[in-house]
């Protein structure tokens, strides 16, 4: 089938467009696609979430406003439906893959498994014609070096003759899935110019936002580059913050007068950088150049964020023997163990990375988490008795603690906010608060 023939199926809907991948990026897109007419069909390798699907259920965690409401209805109406056989696929026109692309912990090079095992099962059922397009996050290069080569091999077909290839690359933030794909905008990255116009007239069905057309590696390079964007000035704040402790100033207020200055946008300092994008992005932006360019700025920027933790380790024994409490005999309460303020993702947590080393220093660790079940007990239960309480999420629900009951429940009143949380709170006198980012002298 020819470009203008598949752009005719999709002006009037007869298209099938496939999803493989129905996590937290495939499924809000598949449902999009069977809600605006197309008859869409699901693939994952995960039976329990393609059946929980087939049942209008939703199998996605954490509060997704219209997620669930939108999958019983275009599963109701047969316009969604959803697989574990890739065969069910060989009449697909289009296919969406949206499947994890992680990196490895110690070297940072991207993993490709799924990705790989993927294409190379589609490529068995894909039918001449049809257009591809590669929604997960990959490094610059890989459409070229991974799944174009995958892709032709499985498939028996050339690019952009047997088949059309295409990466747009997804912006979703879990707690807002829906509204995210509907309304930011898109890069679409095609092959060539036609099959990225082919892409952006799919993507008008969905999406209100707008849709920039490119090529394959500008389209790889946005997605990597706004998030390493994002972790270098998450890195910038924060040694602005380990700066100003040691002079003695106060980050919070120096922010506040930076950000006055016309062009300057400081982010926030804090215990670290979580979630499932922002640590994996930059890694993968460089993985490609590490043989060539050595790149500097964005490695020590991921450095620097993920050794916030132990920074924030370090300010509790500090205060700790400010008071004369030796680390070993204390009882600490760590709040907060999700990665970003008042969500249930615990994804690459700050708070998992505090208490692998804070735990074996002290005589005793609890965590609590108003969100996370695993850590959702009693505040103030956690709190009694303990020597020192550390604030690693802005959670709304520790900027309502009331202090001047909780601090005599302590065995010393001591509280270590490495959120800023406390920052304008009236704390009791008794009180003896070392925020993150505000010198002692
Ligand atoms: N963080 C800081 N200081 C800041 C901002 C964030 O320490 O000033 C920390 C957070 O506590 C968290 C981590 O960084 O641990 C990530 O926070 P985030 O606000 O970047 O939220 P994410 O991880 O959900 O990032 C997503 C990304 N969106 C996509 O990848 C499509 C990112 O590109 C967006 O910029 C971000 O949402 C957003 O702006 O909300």
């Amino acid at each position: 089938m020819s470009l203008i023939n598949l752009q005719r199926k999709i002006d009037d809907k007869s298209a099938h467009i496939a999803q493989i991948g129905l996590g937290y990026v495939g499924l809000p897109v598949a449902c999009m696609f069977a809600k605006s007419g197309f008859r869409t069909t699901g693939l994952d390798v995960i039976a329990d979430r393609v059946n929980k699907v087939n049942q209008g259920i939703n199998p996605i965690e954490g509060i997704e406003p219209g997620l669930a409401d939108l999958i019983e209805t275009v599963v109701g109406d047969g316009n969604l439906y959803c697989t574990t056989n890739v065969n069910e696929l060989n009449d697909a026109d289009v296919v969406i893959v949206a499947v994890q692309t992680p990196v490895e912990e110690d070297t940072h090079k991207p993993r490709y498994e799924n990705l790989r095992a993927a294409l190379t099962d589609l490529g068995k059922v894909l039918q001449e014609g049809a257009l591809v397009i590669i929604e997960s996050t990959i490094a610059p290069s890989t459409m070229q070096t991974v799944v174009i080569p995958t892709l032709e091999a499985s498939s028996g077909m050339k690019v952009s003759e047997g088949f059309y290839l295409g990466h747009c690359p997804e912006r979703v933030m879990p707690g807002r899935l829906l509204h995210n794909i509907e309304n930011m905008d898109r890069v679409i990255g095609g092959y060539d110019e036609a099959t990225a116009d082919t892409m952006k007239l799919l993507y008008t069905n969905i999406i209100r936002g707008t849709l920039d057309t490119t090529d394959l590696l500008t389209a790889e390079l946005v997605k990597t580059t706004e998030n390493a964007y994002r972790d270098v000035q998450i890195a910038f704040a924060n040694e602005v913050a380990r700066v100003c402790e040691a002079l003695g100033g106060d980050v919070w207020k120096v922010r506040e007068l930076v950000n006055k200055s016309p062009g300057r946008q400081m982010l926030l300092p804090g215990a670290g950088v979580g979630g499932h994008c922002i640590p994996k992005d930059p890694w993968l932006l460089i993985s490609a150049v590490q043989e060539g360019v050595q790149a500097q700025l964005i490695p020590t920027a991921r450095h620097i964020n993920e050794s916030m933790p132990e920074h924030v380790l370090g300010l509790m024994q500090s205060a700790l023997l400010d008071a004369n409490i030796d680390p070993a005999d204390a009882t600490v309460a760590v709040l907060g163990y999700a990665y970003l303020e008042n969500s249930d993702d615990t994804r690459h947590s700050p708070s998992e990375a505090f208490i692998q080393v804070a735990q074996p220093l002290v005589k005793e660790l609890r965590v609590h988490d108003p969100f996370v079940h695993a850590y959702m007990g009693d505040l103030n239960a956690v709190l009694a008795d303990a020597d020192v309480a550390v604030i690693l999420v802005a959670h709304n629900d520790y900027k309502e603690i009331d202090w001047t009951t909780v601090l005599p429940t302590m065995a010393t009143p001591i509280v270590v906010d490495a959120r800023a949380v406390l920052l304008k709170t009236e704390m009791p006198e008794t009180a003896k608060v070392h925020i993150l980012g505000k010198g002692q002298h």
